[in-house]
């Protein structure tokens, strides 16, 4: 098959878990409502946009909001939020993903990020991961969410590579379906009886290299 010229990584699950912040501060907003938010509820917003993620939030709570007072309520969750981001270190980076992208960089494979959070540029500025991008779709550059391909086709179309040259790394269902729907190959990173759609799963990158990624090539 086609060289490998572009990996195109989620951010949320695949670089570092965000999902946790995420959680404390729906959970607050839940509680403020005046209803709980649980843990296995929080699974259902991995990978979907902020607005949409408050949407299922109303929807565990029974409630329904004008869409003013939903943007009111998504930027006192998203304030909340980035209050914990701004304090994250780089020791919070998913181990082996630093040595799989000095890697990449290395053998000359061009890397972006394809992530549906608008705050991917602060969380990627605070692990000291920024300098890794040769392209940065968040988002604030895309209309359609995962499974619609739109955020990794920019992507590949930023570093000027076609889908087919392109590897997408995902820890969410919609994210893998976003990949295949952009023609490209995708490694689920996580359960796979959830991720079942990829090329192949992995637990992380600890185990993950140059090595195990060439492999795909000859699929
Ligand atoms: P924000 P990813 C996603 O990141 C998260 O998984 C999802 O839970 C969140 O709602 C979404 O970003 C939007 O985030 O509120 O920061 O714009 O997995 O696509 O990297
Ligand atoms: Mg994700």
């Amino acid at each position: 098959m086609t060289e490998i010229k572009a990996c195109l990584f989620d951010l949320d699950g695949v670089i570092v878990d965000t999902a946790k912040y995420h959680y404390i501060a729906w959970r607050d907003l839940a509680h403020e409502l005046g209803f709980e938010f649980t843990e296995k509820d929080n699974e259902r917003l991995k990978g979907v946009s902020r607005i949409r993620s408050l949407e299922i939030l109303l929807e565990v709570g029974g409630i329904t909001l004008p869409e003013e007072k939903k943007l009111e309520i998504a930027k006192i969750k998203n304030d909340q939020y980035v209050s914990y981001i701004l304090k994250m270190t780089p020791d919070e980076i998913l181990p082996g993903v630093v040595r799989f992208l000095d890697e990449l960089r290395t053998a000359g494979i061009k890397i972006a990020l394809g992530s549906a959070s608008k705050n991917a540029p602060i969380i990627l500025d605070r692990l000291g991961l920024s300098h890794f991008f040769d392209a940065i779709i968040d988002g604030n550059k895309v209309t359609h969410a995962k499974p619609d391909p739109e955020v990794f086709l920019k992507g590949a179309e930023e570093l000027g590579f076609s889908p087919s040259e392109c590897v997408v790394f995902e820890d969410a269902e919609a994210g893998i379906e976003a990949a295949i729907n952009g023609g490209m190959r995708c490694i689920g990173v996580g359960d796979p009886t959830i991720l079942g759609k990829a090329n192949i799963v992995i637990p992380g990158f600890e185990n993950f290299g140059l090595k195990e990624l060439k492999e795909l090539e000859k699929n």
